[in-house]
């Protein structure tokens, strides 16, 4: 019965580098990178393709975005221009900046100045280490996870066509 007991080499290995293979729900999940409309605007802005962002490009791009808002060319940039500008630029009219983070003297409508004075605001407040330049890794959030059940949703095995009739 001494062929019974017998293992081959090769699979004595696969079994050891199997035995040897973390539980995947046991690895540390690696944090989630995202990055808001804001984020997306400033980046837009690097004119050098340095990937980097300095004030002095922020300056000139937020000068020509405020001409390209006002739509009717009157000096000021409408509520209704403003929701525009935003569904081009920030991706969505509800996005962050909106009409209150820009009209700051509340007359309902937002200056060359007030429009801006707020992007430099927001230049400001994703340089972090205040030197003048924004780089990619300031632009980044690190999302929060919804719950520690999400690492086995996102690798589950795409459904298979019976699946995909039910839903
Ligand atoms: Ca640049
Ligand atoms: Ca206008
Ligand atoms: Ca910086």
């Amino acid at each position: 019965m001494r062929h019974a007991v017998f293992v081959p080499p090769l699979a004595m290995l696969a079994s050891a580098v199997l035995a040897q293979r973390p539980d995947p729900n046991l690895l540390p999940t690696p944090p989630i990178l995202t990055a808001t409309p804001a984020a997306l605007l400033i980046a837009g802005m690097d004119a050098n393709g340095d990937a980097r962002v300095t004030r002095a490009e922020l300056t000139a791009a937020a000068a020509r975005l405020a001409v390209a808002a006002d739509d009717d060319k009157d000096g000021t940039i409408s509520f209704i221009e403003l929701a525009d500008w935003a569904r081009t630029w920030l991706g969505d009219q509800s996005a962050v900046p909106g009409r209150f983070d820009f009209d700051r003297n509340a007359d309902d409508k937002v200056s060359p100045t007030e429009f801006t004075a707020e992007l430099a605001r927001r230049f400001g407040t994703f340089d972090k280490n205040s030197d003048g330049i924004v780089e990619r890794s300031e632009l980044l959030l690190i999302a929060e996870r919804q719950d520690r059940g999400e690492r086995q949703q996102g690798t589950r095995m795409p459904p298979t066509p019976a699946e995909r009739r039910r839903r």
